[in-house]
């Protein structure tokens, strides 16, 4: 159990907890990633979940609080199938600490991203079932895994608004590409919030409880919040910075790898874009010039905004060290910015500069 079943090709940032990325050019072989691939990210130990004593409780402020086995969940709601694109608000890390420093931080690469197919109930079916009062405003989600890393010591959670919760595409998953899902990524069930930071697609879920306010689990009220770049990340308290929710629009290159070396002339280029919260991709440019001028890549057909959007492009490479260049607009025609330095803070979140590889290409 060493690598929870991934490559062994995977970049291993921790073994305990287990925290690992894909390189970029597994990423960029198909459309879905398959489970050996993607990325998982984990603050604590992985638990252990005794399918038989395992309940869901559905509880705070509803009408008619529920306990339910996988069994009755499975048999009461519909199953709902949807593919979606999980990103961690850490992704692309290793850029801004190219920047700055940021101590205690894994410095994920381009890999904390990946997509699956993903089976389940449909979490507003789950809550209309519960009856939310009036009052309800947000539903927080509960796990068993104790994080060290919290301050002090605590399980993992998270909450989501109300709003996205109804939503159609917010899932309460127990099956990743048409099998259970594996232990690493959540089993016996996993909230797959599409369009959002990975941090609130919370695994080995056990409780869902409606409530006025927003979870003050340490992940919701402290970390994966976005702070100034003056802020000391240690000082930080409850509420402090920008809670991070809806994904900001980003885009990265999949193939080539990072420093390959590719001959001079025609080579294609592949990777995707993904937009946040419900837009889409709208437009993909690709340079080989640092960014005077640009090329647009073709994108592939499929729109479904909680999906990656994949690209391709072939580009002329000069001789030499050559820079590729890759940035992404979306329906609302927000763009990315190009410099992680105008980005950089001091938890790492929300890489979405320019995406660049630099080829060896004499
Ligand atoms: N219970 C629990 N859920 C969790 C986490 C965790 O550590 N514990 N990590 C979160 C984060 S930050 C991300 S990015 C995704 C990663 O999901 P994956 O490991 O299936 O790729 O799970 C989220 N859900
Ligand atoms: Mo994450």
């Amino acid at each position: 159990m060493d690598l929870w079943g991934k490559r062994d090709d995977m970049v291993v940032h921790e073994r305990e907890p287990f925290n690992a990325e894909p390189p970029r050019t597994a990423l960029a072989e198909m459309p879905l990633t398959p489970v050996e691939s993607f990325y998982s990210r984990n603050h604590g130990p992985i638990p252990e979940t005794d399918p038989v004593a395992w309940r869901l409780r559905v509880d705070g402020l509803v009408e008619r609080p529920m306990e339910l086995s996988l069994q009755e969940l499975r048999s009461r709601f519909d199953e709902a199938e949807l593919d979606a694109t999980l990103q961690c608000a850490g992704n692309r890390r290793a850029g801004l600490a190219e920047v700055r420093d940021i101590p205690g931080e894994d410095p994920w690469r381009s890999g904390a991203v990946s997509t699956a197919r993903w089976s389940g109930a449909r979490l507003g079916d789950v809550l209309a079932a519960a009856g939310p009062r009036p009052e309800a405003a947000h539903v927080a989600f509960a796990a068993p895994d104790v994080s060290p890393v919290a301050d002090p010591p605590q399980s993992f959670g998270a909450s989501i608004p109300v709003a996205k919760a109804l939503g159609p595409e917010v899932l309460l998953a127990w099956a990743m590409d048409g099998r259970p899902l594996p232990r690493v990524h959540g089993a016996l069930l996993r909230v797959v919030v599409p369009g959002w930071i990975g941090a609130r697609s919370v695994k080995w879920l056990t409780r869902v409880t409606v409530q006025a306010e927003p979870s003050v689990n340490y992940f919701q009220a402290t970390a994966y919040r976005l702070l100034p770049p003056g802020a000391d990340p240690v000082q930080a308290g409850p509420g402090d910075g920008i809670s991070l929710g809806p994904l900001a629009l980003n885009c990265d290159i999949l193939s080539p790898d990072d420093g390959a070396r590719v001959p001079p002339g025609p080579t294609e280029v592949v990777g995707y874009a993904l937009a946040g919260d419900g837009r889409s991709v709208a437009r993909v440019d690709v340079s080989v010039d640092g960014g005077h001028s640009w090329a647009q890549a073709e994108l592939e057909a499929d729109a479904d905004p909680w999906v990656w959007r994949r690209w391709r492009i072939v580009v002329d490479l000069p001789a030499g060290a050559a820079e590729i260049t890759a940035r992404a607009w979306d329906s609302s025609g927000s763009a990315m910015p190009e410099s992680p330095a105008h980005l950089w803070n001091p938890k790492g979140y929300v890489n979405n500069s320019w995406a660049r590889i630099r080829l060896d290409s004499r």
